[in-house]
């Protein structure tokens, strides 16, 4: 089953005129939805943050999430447009606006589509992101948030683990956007093959790098981290005030932290 799963994300990807100019071969990993990591996640980030039985329950209510999987995927950004961004020092290039507006659009396609096709084949599905109880938050304690955040469905699955910029950083990189449903058909889960949250970090886990606090044009990342508060008003208020009317793109982001860095199309410490 994991192989038809894996081919239809592939499929659904080659054969949309949405992601012509946005993602390569995905990355696909599995989480069991009653891994414990998904109840700690309440301590780490917050109550806020719901489990996959929480979101599952809004769409089939009253019914129990007795065994199932969190599927998450990798859409790791194509070289064109990483290229294109990596020459940029204030602004995102064209390329990457459009990839963060069209491509989360994409994105969404793709969770819309997932979630049918595994409903198609029998199985209760719900993408959280899809979900009336998926929303954006501000806490006191993580700051911007939400109640479903699909790094860290992505960190479950063990597709790969956070770095400085609180970018995370997988296989292929950290130059990607991810997502996930929450499905009762029951997969093996993947194991994850690292001990701490940030191992994939060269900053973090040995002593070096520090290379995304550069490039960072607001300033945002620091060997303390990635202050969220700099990073959200340079894109809301430089970055869409520049680049909105210019590219014609509501949603543009920057990603000036992942290009150009060593952990841009790979892992770096392996
Ligand atoms: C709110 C939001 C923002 C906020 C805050 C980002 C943040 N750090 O959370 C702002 C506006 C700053 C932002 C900016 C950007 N965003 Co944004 N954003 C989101 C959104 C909507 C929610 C994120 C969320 O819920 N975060 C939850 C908090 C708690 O996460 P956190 O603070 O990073 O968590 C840290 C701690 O919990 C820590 N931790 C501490 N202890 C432990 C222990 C364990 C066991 C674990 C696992 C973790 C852990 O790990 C984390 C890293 O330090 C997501 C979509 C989604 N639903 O996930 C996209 C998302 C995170 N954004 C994304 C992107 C691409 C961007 C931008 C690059 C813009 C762009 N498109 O060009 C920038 C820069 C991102 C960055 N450096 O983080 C992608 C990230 C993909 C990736 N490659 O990492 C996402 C996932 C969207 C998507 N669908 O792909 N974003």
């Amino acid at each position: 089953m994991k192989d038809i799963i894996e081919n239809e994300i592939k499929r659904f990807l080659s054969e949309n005129e949405e992601n012509k100019f946005f993602a390569d071969t995905p990355l696909v990993g599995y989480a069991d939805v009653k891994d414990p990591l998904f109840t700690k996640y309440k301590e780490i980030i917050g109550d806020f943050h719901l489990t996959p039985e929480e979101f599952f329950r809004t769409s089939y209510p009253g019914e129990d999430l007795t065994e199932g999987t969190v599927i998450s995927w990798i859409l790791p950004i194509k070289e064109s447009v990483r290229d294109t961004n990596r020459t940029q020092d204030l602004m995102p290039s064209k390329e990457w606006a459009h990839g963060r507006n069209f491509g989360e659009q994409f994105n969404k396609s793709l969770r819309e589509h997932m979630q049918e096709f595994l409903r198609d084949k029998g199985y209760k599905t719900i993408s959280p992101m899809l979900s009336e109880k998926w929303e954006r938050i501000k806490s006191d304690s993580v700051g911007y948030a939400s109640s479903w955040s699909e790094r860290h469905g992505a960190y479950a699955c063990g597709l790969g683990t956070f770095g400085l910029s609180d970018g995370f950083i997988t296989e292929k990189g950290i130059a990607h956007r991810c997502g996930s449903v929450v499905t009762e058909l029951k997969l093996e889960p993947n194991t994850r093959g690292y001990e701490s949250p940030y191992e994939n970090c060269l900053f973090h886990s040995q002593d070096k790098c520090g290379a995304c606090m550069k490039k960072c044009p607001a300033g945002a990342i620091t060997k303390d981290g990635h202050d969220k508060d700099i990073c959200h008003d340079y894109i809301r208020e430089q970055v869409m005030a520049a680049v909105n009317e210019k590219y014609g793109v509501k949603m543009p982001g920057c990603g000036l932290c992942q290009v150009g860095v060593p952990c841009e199309k790979k892992a770096p410490v392996h």
